[in-house]
């Protein structure tokens, strides 16, 4: 979807047809084991909030003064003499660190919202033969790419990477990189305007310059069956992509070939290797790939393992899995973060999760997480959820909502269906229900088993709590459950509410019996050092009790199969502003922005050690 979704989709439509339109033209998945220019850096940037550059107001301002993406150097031009007048001079402009939210550049963009222009010069040798292509990993909420003046391409979500072909536009030697972000959300983005986390605005993950071979292997992918054979699917593009040999080597295991059909697709079915060493939590093995066709090689490093539902089970592996987890937000850290999240960020994350929470499992909210954290999940062993910010509210009657819905699904299980750690698709968070709700997620949900049917969707859905003969009962009153494998809902009896903590463990929880359940959400604030023993709001204390409880409610629920309270770490919302605890931060976090750790975490922690190596 690197373009624009224009089209529109109806949710009745077929959704293999779907996944068929919803291949962008192109994914490069192999990227990071390729030759790439790693366009990270000191970029120049141009606020524009009432978007001159790319407007023109039938013809009253003349539009090229406000061109930010022209091709030309202002100050030669100026020094020229030239009667034209500019607006703008790209290339004295402030400096930036890209990748990186605008955010933290100076104190007056921290509540910038609207349109940025991003420029960068870079030198790209001409290689005969050879195609070139920008990879972005993520720029938040749209971008319009401009290389030497020329339009190459837009993309609209602010999580998912997208890949645009320059080979035509490249020049030898010098050339100009003009990137307009707009990260305004409006009621048709995903998410709208209205979240509960700080909606950062700019290139925000790394860019590459990436060259391939005139004919390339565009998308691999390797998936190990039930019946321990492995499947895998090759894409090669370009001329001489149809009936070529693809091979694939899975370390020393196993060595196979099959062909290219006139679509450039090759398919494998390989036979269960004897030796195969199965990923897990436990024993996050990790195999190094190759797959080679022609001229081109891309490598991964693979895990295999197979995930089910049986009854109200969660297997991996074929055997019975407690989800002993924790929601995480991307890295913010201080007082003025940029949300760069670097692999150092990453793993200190992630270990304090692994290692500190005794977990086995990481809910990615409330949209893809950087390829370097999901890459790492793998590596060090983290099951992982995974979802798209269709959050609250979207415009669910909107057929190019969905298809912006449908296109980012794709985007994120494209890049990381090679991850044995992602068991979980999410296709929405506490959405109200209603029939055009119910549709747009029924929707979602066949997209994503069209796109990939070998793993499990859930959604965190809301309960519905009411008396029955005197008891508090709580239920799952959502007809999208007929379209998950894995219930899971978001709960905050004893923080929103008025209830007692000590009322927590008598509330009936009344939920199917033959499906599992996650609790994909509880927590209570705290602000990290406020300590009271009267149990009131924002204490530690009273953070801790409330885990206490809540966990003691949890294991009254016979199919609980999992948990991901909300949340590790402090994180920024502007909703959140209670000038003594909060001061536009959600305090839910089990450890403070700085990292320091309140008493809950203690609690969870102390928890899941007696959970580890139980089945339920
Ligand atoms: C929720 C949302 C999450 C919020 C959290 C809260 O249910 O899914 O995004 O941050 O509650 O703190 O209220």
């Amino acid at each position: 979807a690197a373009e624009l979704p224009s089209t529109a989709l109806s949710a009745a439509g077929s959704a293999a047809n779907a996944a068929t339109q919803l291949r962008p033209a192109f994914l490069l998945t192999g990227a990071l084991s390729r030759d790439s220019q790693d366009l990270s850096g000191q970029w120049t940037y141009s606020k524009d909030l009432y978007r001159t550059g790319l407007t023109d107001i039938n013809g009253w301002v003349a539009k090229s003064r406000m061109q930010r993406y022209r091709d030309l150097d202002v100050a030669t031009e100026e020094a020229r003499g030239t009667t034209d007048f500019y607006e703008f001079d790209m290339d004295r402009g402030p400096r930036i660190a890209v990748p990186g939210a605008w955010n933290a550049a100076t104190p007056e963009m921290r509540y910038y919202d609207g349109l940025v222009w991003f420029q960068r010069k870079f030198k790209a040798p001409a290689r005969e033969g050879e195609r070139a292509f920008l990879r972005f990993e993520a720029v938040n909420y749209k971008a319009y790419v401009y290389l030497n003046g020329k339009e190459i391409g837009r993309h609209e979500g602010g999580f998912t990477p997208f890949v645009l072909e320059v080979t035509d536009a490249l020049k030898e030697g010098d050339n100009r990189l003009t990137v307009g972000v707009d990260s305004t959300h409006d009621a048709q983005s995903i998410p709208t305007f209205i979240t509960d986390w700080d909606l950062y605005g700019g290139i925000t993950r790394p860019v590459r310059l990436i060259r391939t071979p005139a004919t390339f292997i565009d998308d691999a992918t390797l998936t190990l069956k039930p019946d321990g054979r492995i499947a895998g699917e090759v894409r090669l593009q370009g001329a001489q992509a149809a009936n070529q040999a693809v091979t694939v080597a899975i370390g020393a295991l196993s060595t196979a070939t099959a062909r290219t059909d006139a679509n450039g697709r090759a398919v494998f079915d390989i036979p269960a290797p004897a030796k195969l060493e199965r990923w897990s939590p436990d024993s996050p093995k990790l195999y190094d790939v190759r797959f080679s066709a022609g001229g081109d090689t891309v490598r991964d490093r693979i895990g295999f393992r197979t995930i089910a539902v049986k009854g109200n089970q969660i297997l991996l592996n074929g055997k019975p899995l407690f989800l002993r987890g924790i929601s995480l937000h991307e890295e913010e850290f201080g007082p003025n973060p940029a949300r760069n999240m670097t692999e150092q960020a990453s793993r200190a994350l992630l270990s304090e999760i692994k290692l500190g929470l005794n977990a086995n499992y990481v809910r990615l909210s409330h949209y893809p997480h950087s390829e370097t954290t999901v890459r790492l999940a793998d590596e060090m062993g983290l099951l992982v959820w995974s979802e798209i910010p269709v959050y609250w509210t979207v415009d669910w009657e909107n057929p190019a909502v969905l298809r912006k819905a449908l296109a980012m699904q794709a985007e994120t299980i494209y890049r990381d269906r090679n991850r044995a750690a992602v068991v979980l698709w999410s296709v929405g968070n506490e959405t109200p229900v209603s029939p055009a709700r119910t549709a747009f997620h029924g929707a979602m949900a066949d997209n994503v088993r069209a796109l990939d049917p070998t793993r499990l969707v859930s959604a965190a859905l809301l309960v519905d709590r009411h008396k029955e003969n005197g008891e508090d009962v709580t239920v799952i009153k959502d007809p999208l459950v007929d379209k998950l494998d894995v219930l899971a809902v978001n709960t905050y009896a004893g923080w929103y509410g008025n209830d007692t903590l000590d009322a927590l463990p008598t509330l009936k929880w009344k939920v199917p019996a033959d499906r599992p359940l996650i609790l994909s959400e509880f927590g209570a604030d705290a602000l990290a050092g406020y300590r009271n023993d009267g149990m009131k709001k924002f204490t530690e204390e009273y953070q801790a009790q409330y885990y206490r409880k809540t966990l003691a409610m949890a294991e009254k629920i016979p199919t609980l199969r999992g948990l991901s309270p909300w949340i590790l770490k402090d994180f920024q919302s502007p909703r959140r502003e209670h000038p003594v605890f909060q001061d536009g931060w959600n305090r839910k976090g089990l450890v403070s922005e700085t990292g320091a750790r309140k008493q809950a975490f203690g609690v969870l922690s102390d928890y899941y050690r007696g959970k580890a190596g139980t089945a339920p």
